[in-house]
């Protein structure tokens, strides 16, 4: 029975790995979706799993389980697609694991063991959204969040916490040094290294918060000067992209992978937050940013980009979508890996002249619906030419 239930579990496994991934029809021209998702929690190696010794485990049962594999950091390494997951075990602990493709859209396979995370601060309770960044100073840096339970919080409250950014630097994406977490004064999450130096510093992107989940008087997406990546403290931050009443980002948002840069400007890609009767909505948004001025913006399409739909909607935390990795080729592709509902993973594909398009010529958020009625009224009007009227 055990023999027969592991090569049943052995071959369940390496079709859904082996699966080819379909481009979805009826795409908004924007962006391709794909059918499947790219890894789920049935991914993860079934030696991570199983106890293969029928004598320790003759019914064959799974030893370890695993929740979610969610909000993946993405880079290219050796022609390979990489994404590093956030993998929730049963148990709500989070830790990174290297996924890798021969492609970007299906095939994604686990390296042999989890990413050996420096493990510096025994407070540390639980880690997670890795954002990579391979850096003009030669290192990929990795910027995590680090959780821990709230030092202040009340006897009996076991579930305020306080997030701050740890950072890890690699050349390999095996061995990891892990550097002090970055100094602030108000709790972070959501923080991403710019790949260049500005002015001869690095630069951040910063989500300052009130609290654990409240962004608050952190008014939206920050920037911050770092001298010293192996001390980092933000001395001063300015908010760069800013939340407003009744958008897509009005209760918080937050900057995704780290901007590509374009002919046209750097290309940013974010999560915006939102209230309704559900709960909180997660949608994802583009902007663009001066190449001269990273702290400009030039381009704020309004609305989402990208937004839950159908099995997506549905999850541990459902009505979300997360974005913190996105790849792009020599030719201009992109590749936007995205997690639903703090589940499973997905993949988006563009390029970097639709996605640019689409920066400049969508209209912004004109913050009123008069606005937007004007707007299509507008779009109307030009189109009058095109119709023989
Ligand atoms: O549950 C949705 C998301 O909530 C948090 O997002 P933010 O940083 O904007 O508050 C994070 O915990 C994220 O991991 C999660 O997907």
């Amino acid at each position: 029975m055990f023999k027969e239930r592991l090569e049943k579990l052995q071959t369940a496994h390496e079709n859904l790995l082996a699966r080819k991934n379909i481009i979805e029809e009826n795409n908004n021209g924007i962006i391709d979706r794909y059918i499947h998702p790219i890894v789920t929690n049935e991914h993860i190696p079934l030696e991570w799993r199983y106890d293969f010794n029928p004598e320790t485990n003759p019914f064959c049962l799974e030893r370890i389980g695993v929740n979610a594999c969610m909000n993946s950091g993405a880079i290219k390494w050796n022609g390979k697609y990489l994404i590093m997951v956030r993998v929730e075990g049963s148990d709500r602990k989070s830790f990174f694991a290297i996924a890798e493709s021969p492609n970007g859209v299906d095939n994604f396979r686990f390296w042999e063991r989890p990413v050996n995370l420096p493990d510096i601060d025994p407070e540390e309770t639980n880690v997670y959204d890795m954002r990579l960044t391979a850096h003009e100073d030669g290192w990929i840096y990795g910027i995590f969040c680090s959780e821990r339970h709230d030092p202040e919080a009340k006897q009996g409250d076991l579930s305020s916490a306080v997030a701050k950014a740890g950072i890890v630097r690699t050349k390999d994406l095996i061995n990891w040094d892990r550097l002090p977490d970055l100094k602030s004064k108000s709790q972070q999450r959501n923080v991403v290294l710019h790949p260049e130096f500005i002015d001869g510093k690095y630069a951040l992107y910063t989500r300052p918060q009130d609290g654990f989940i409240d962004a608050g008087s952190g008014g939206g997406i920050g920037w911050a000067l770092i001298e010293d990546m192996t001390n980092a403290e933000i001395l001063s931050e300015l908010i760069i992209d800013k939340r407003y009443y009744h958008t897509i980002k009005e209760v918080k948002n937050g900057e995704g992978p780290h901007p590509i840069k374009t002919p046209q400007g750097w290309l940013h890609l974010a999560h915006g937050v939102r209230a309704c009767a559900a709960g909180l909505r997660y949608v994802l948004y583009l902007y663009m940013t001066a190449l001269e001025d990273p702290t400009k913006v030039i381009a704020q399409p309004g609305g989402y980009f990208l937004a839950p739909t159908g099995e997506e909607r549905i999850g541990d935390v459902s009505n979300v979508l997360f974005s913190n990795g996105w790849i792009v080729d020599e030719d201009g592709k992109v590749f936007i890996y995205y997690a639903s509902s703090d589940t499973r993973m997905h993949v988006a594909v563009s390029t970097i002249d639709i996605l640019v398009d689409y920066c400049m010529n969508t209209p912004e958020d004109g913050l009123r619906s008069a606005a937007s009625v004007a707007k299509i009224n507008e779009l109307i009007d030009k189109n009058k030419q095109y119709k023989g009227e």
